[in-house]
């Protein structure tokens, strides 16, 4: 009895890993306080010039417009759902700028900075999400293959994909994302005991932005994400998620562990989901307003935009132009999200298979037929 209730009772969580309110951190890697102040860490350095830095920050506020646009042309029926990065920038355009032309993604469904630092063009995103295609870009020319909507099945492509880049003799790494809740779920254990047992060179890139939709951190795991790596053989680090230059630093020494044939790295990134898990959700059901407070003090852009101000590598006149480009992006982004043309809707029979089945036919027909059957319908 006693065993059954150790073994059933939910435990505190370890202080530090799973309490959004950030106790103490000694394992966090830092390079920016949240109140913008630029720090030194033992292990991470950071070679990056001013223009790098505005680069940095220029992609935070564009990625965070996007966001916030494709939310409200959610609002208005534009797209079928949305899955908000609000709070995760800095997360995604730090790991995304630490990958390397050649290097390789595997994307979630919430990577929209890290299409961004790829060079997907925002309006193939928002296709996807307005339902028109199935993932417009090419993941081989782009090195980011499509967005993954099965919780955790990225990281074994991602894996095998690595373990191909091996036998091939690259000299490229491999970054496969996923999310707090999704280090529960199977696929992505064994992929992390392959690339483990094969030295493969993939970095898992974990988000933990605090929560699974609605189910928090200490109901996934009773020791700090980054801990695991260990009973797997392979490195496992912590670093701010909300602090760009730390999550550049950390991800560019574990691709480039990779890339020597160190073998795999698990970065947790120590975040959080500012906004809904999509827009079909409703998070204050299930956390408290004051929890989010806390957490805007943290704010990634805020914070990079506190060190660039007093540090003068940038000026009233820089974040006007920002704000500026940021406006046109989101005017061309709503633009180019309402004119997309409404795909002819028997072309999903077409890409089932390489060939059409009798099966599939015989549903395309019925499909068809169905459609005709409304007022002046033609499909
Ligand atoms: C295999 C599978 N199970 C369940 C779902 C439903 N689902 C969608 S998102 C999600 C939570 C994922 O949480 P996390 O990994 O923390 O990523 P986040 O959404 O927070 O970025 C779940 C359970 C799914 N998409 N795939
Ligand atoms: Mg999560």
């Amino acid at each position: 009895m006693t065993a059954l209730r150790q073994a059933t009772e939910v435990v505190d969580p370890v202080p530090g890993a799973a309490s959004p309110h950030l106790p103490e951190q000694p394992d966090l890697v830092q390079l920016l306080t949240p109140e913008g102040e630029r720090v030194e860490h033992p292990d991470y350095s950071l070679d990056i010039s001013d223009d790098e830095l505005r680069g940095l920050y220029r992609d935070l506020a564009l990625v965070r417009r996007w966001d916030v646009e494709a939310t409200a042309l959610q609002r208005q029926g534009e797209l079928g759902i949305w899955a908000s990065l609000l709070g995760q920038e800095a997360a995604q355009v730090g790991a995304g700028r630490a990958l390397q032309p050649d290097d390789m993604a595997f994307p979630t469904y919430r990577e929209h900075g890290v299409a961004w630092t790829r060079g997907v063009d925002p309006l193939q995103v928002m296709g996807l999400f307005r339902g028109v295609d199935n993932g417009g870009w090419d993941p081989a020319a782009l090195g980011f293959n499509l967005y993954t909507i099965v919780i955790g099945a990225q990281c074994l492509h991602a894996t095998g994909y690595a373990m191909g880049v091996q036998r091939d003799g690259a000299e490229s790494a491999v970054l496969a994302f996923l999310g707090d809740g999704a280090t529960s779920q199977g696929e992505v254990n064994e992929a992390m005991i392959f690339a483990a047992s094969f030295s493969a060179p993939v970095v898992f890139f974990c988000q933990n932005n605090q929560y699974a939709i609605s189910v928090p951190l200490e109901r996934q795991s009773r020791v700090p994400l980054f801990q695991r790596a260990a009973g797997f053989g392979f490195p496992g680090v912590r670093v701010d998620g909300n602090d760009v230059l730390a999550v550049l630093a950390v991800t560019r020494a574990a691709l480039a562990a990779a890339r020597e044939g160190q073998g795999p790295t698990f970065i947790e990134a120590f975040t959080y989901r500012m906004g809904a898990h999509t827009t079909s959700d409703d998070p204050t059901r299930y956390r408290l307003a004051s929890e989010l407070e806390e957490w805007k003090l943290r704010d990634p852009i805020a914070r990079l935009k506190a060190y660039l101000s007093r540090s003068g590598v940038a000026d009233a006149a820089f974040f006007d132009s920002v704000e500026a480009e940021a406006d046109e992006l989101a005017a061309r982004i709503r633009s180019g999200t309402v004119d997309m043309p409404d795909p002819d809707p028997t072309v999903m029979f077409d890409h089932v298979y390489a060939e059409q089945t009798p099966p599939l036919a015989a549903q395309r027909a019925e499909f068809v037929e169905y459609h005709a059957s409304f007022e002046g319908g033609e499909h």
